[in-house]
């Protein structure tokens, strides 16, 4: 029996998770749990990067000595260095305003088309790509050597060593999906220095050892190596989905932000694709995961900190009384992205589309997972078929699991089986990596067949037809 520390980082909270790895065993539990409030400076919003490494450390005093450490975290935003290996400035985060207006300059140089022909990602505004754009002419990004991404920053305060993870390094939209590779031909059209970026490393790979000032800071002894794992906390959670015995499944990773879609072994990059943005970001061991990004629950985050934190259980039981599909909104609209006002600005997207308008916590509630619902019911339906890959089961992980109505909503709305669980996901992806790479599971399927014997998983039938959710999402497009 093994013990591995997986550090996890989300939009609103990180957690230190203690895997406990044998043949027969995967135990999770949690160190150390520790909020993530980024910060609204006078130039835009921020990460609080000191705290969440003050929480990582805190975390692994917490966990106690380990084999290995793993971290992995949201996608697309980094860190920049000087030539001393200082960092220049905290990171921006990914829902900063400065990529407004940025993608039109991108495709006046790579028309959009071009774009996602060489890198298969969907287009975000917050893609590394148009975040570095937007940064061109800042002193920081002229006077920088080096560019981090979130998880590999930590992992070099860690251990002093630098790198770039390859399946976070696919959401920066400079990685070719086919050759698994930098794009240096659109890096280069656009002006985009790739020697910022430290050399590719992948899940597996060693990350160096802790250094001595943090073993003191921690309290460990050492040697105690870091894992790169699945460093995009979605490439960890895709490969902790429990699925097994050639099941033909799609995934919805759910969080702040749903993800749902196919793992593929290898890009669609075709223009209906592009039309449907759907994203190619890459996986573990060869394979492609193939999604959109759809809101997710950061929808509901946002009214439930407008409304002052009320009892969430009390929320959706409630919300589950309200008659179903009264109004939808898209869930897919990058217009939720922003912090801020989220129950008005749901309550303008059904009055604007013509459709009654929720008012209680507890209609805008059943608004949102109605929505969310039926958004993931086109991903899976859409994905299907661009992909040419039909599936019998849709597998829900994350910490969207633990909301049953949202999960049975899913299967309604997709006419599909939802097995749900694990909640915790990405960090059982992030141990598992570690426990494979110092030999004690198999191969990717292996890993999933440990899930499915040791973790605790519900499933939802699909209650009656799909025909409510067919005419809803008509209603939608047709507002
Ligand atoms: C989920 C996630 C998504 C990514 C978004 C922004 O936590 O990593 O996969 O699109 O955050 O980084």
């Amino acid at each position: 029996m093994k013990s591995y520390a997986a550090v996890d980082l989300g939009a609103s909270s990180g957690r230190v998770m203690v895997g406990r790895v044998g043949p027969e065993t995967l135990e999770l539990t949690e160190a150390h749990r520790f909020p993530n409030r980024p910060v609204r400076t006078p130039e835009g919003l921020r990460w609080d990067i000191l705290a969440l490494y003050a929480g990582v450390l805190d975390g692994m005093r917490a966990a106690g000595q380990v084999d290995s450490v793993g971290i992995d975290s949201w996608a697309v935003d980094y860190g920049l260095l000087d030539a001393d290996g200082a960092l220049l400035g905290n990171p921006v985060h990914y829902r900063d305003t400065r990529t407004q207006g940025v993608a039109e300059k991108v495709w006046a140089t790579v028309p959009a088309a071009e774009l996602y022909a060489a890198t298969g990602l969907q287009y975000a505004p917050f893609n590394t790509l148009y975040q570095l754009v937007a940064a061109r002419s800042s002193p920081q990004l002229a006077y920088a050597s080096r560019l981090l991404l979130v998880p590999d920053l930590l992992t070099y305060w860690l251990t002093g060593e630098l790198g770039t993870e390859l399946t976070n390094a696919s959401t920066t939209q400079l990685i070719d999906p086919r050759t698994r590779d930098w794009s240096y031909d659109v890096a280069e059209r656009l002006g985009i220095d790739l020697g910022l970026f430290a050399p590719l490393r992948r899940p597996g790979d060693p990350a160096g050892l802790l250094r001595p000032s943090v073993l003191d800071e921690t309290g460990l002894t050492g040697p105690v190596p870091v894992t790169t794992v699945g460093s995009h906390d979605t490439a960890s959670a895709v490969a902790a989905v429990p699925a097994v015995g050639g099941e033909r499944f799609a995934y919805i990773c759910t969080g702040t932000w749903s993800l749902a879609g196919l793992e593929l072994d290898a890009p669609v990059l075709t223009e209906a694709s592009r039309a449907a943005n759907f994203t190619n970001e890459l996986g573990l061991d060869g394979t492609v995961r193939y999604l959109r990004n759809i809101m997710g629950l950061w929808l509901l985050q946002e009214c439930v900190r407008e409304w002052g934190d009320p009892d969430l259980g009390d929320l959706l039981s409630a919300a589950a009384e309200v008659p179903a599909l009264r109004s939808v909104v898209d869930a897919g609209d990058a217009a939720f992205l922003a912090p801020g006002r989220m129950p008005a600005r749901i309550a303008d997207a059904c009055r604007e589309s013509g459709q009654p308008v929720p008012e209680s916590p507890a209609e805008i509630t059943r608004c949102i997972l109605d929505s969310l619902a039926l958004a993931h019911r086109r991903a899976i339906t859409q994905a299907q078929e661009l992909a040419d890959h039909p599936v019998d089961v849709v597998h829900i992980v994350g910490g969207g699991t633990r909301n049953a109505l949202l999960c049975q909503l899913t299967a309604d709305a997709c006419g599909l089986p939802v097995v749900s669980g694990p909640a915790e996901a990405a960090a059982l992806g992030n141990v598992l990596v570690q426990a494979r790479t110092h030999g004690l599971v198999g191969d990717g399927t292996s890993m999933r067949e440990l899930l499915a014997r040791t973790q605790s998983l519900t499933r939802y039938e699909p209650r009656a037809s799909t025909k409510a959710w067919q005419a809803a999402e008509a209603r939608l497009a047709a507002g």
